[in-house]
């Protein structure tokens, strides 16, 4: 279970649960639920299922649509303050971490990136995406490389104050690492 404090309109607590649903890889069922605290007791304010499909191994609590309410974001999709689903970003599958934030301080609202997970050799579409955080529109979607499946946040890595333009290759480069001293 994961758990995080929210702001929807009043002080809550936001908690996140997942079950693997049945034995076909890749289906679970995700409950996020919303409690109000008033100083004594937890009352369960609104709760949200999504019944199939699969989220990250994450949960972000921010106000993506900047209306002074926070929202919950997994990985792929985002639920509004009252529960309700607010979007799902298209042919987003499942990762460990995303993010969200002003990425792009040229650009008006919140943008959200986030990277894919690779298992058992099963390949997302593409391995990390870049995304308006209030629609979930993807504005830059990465390419894998040929040569390896590994997906990593310097794929996305520019010298640049502003995100890059262009799709670029998922993976990261080798470097070579130094060599432990001897004893
Ligand atoms: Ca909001």
């Amino acid at each position: 279970m994961l758990r995080a404090p929210g702001a929807l309109d009043q002080p809550s607590l936001i908690t996140k649960q997942v079950v693997r649903i049945g034995a076909k890889r890749g289906d679970f069922r995700v409950l996020l639920a919303a409690w109000d605290f008033d100083g004594r007791d937890l009352t369960r304010r609104w709760t949200f299922v999504k019944a199939e499909g699969t989220s990250f191994h994450q949960l972000r609590i921010v106000d993506v649509d900047q209306d002074g309410r926070d929202d919950i974001a997994d990985g792929n999709y985002v639920v509004d303050s009252d529960g309700t689903l607010r979007y799902v970003v298209e042919g987003a599958v499942h990762g460990g971490r995303f993010h969200i934030g002003d990425l792009d301080p040229s650009r008006r609202g919140l943008e959200g990136y986030a990277i894919q997970q690779t298992e058992g050799g099963v390949f997302t579409g593409f391995p990390w995406y870049y995304y308006d955080a209030a629609t979930g529109e993807r504005l830059i979607t990465g390419a894998r490389c040929r040569s390896t499946a590994t997906s990593s946040a310097t794929g996305a890595r520019s010298t640049s104050p502003r995100p890059p333009t262009t799709p670029r290759c998922g993976c990261s480069p080798r470097t070579s690492r130094p060599a432990l001293p001897r004893r």
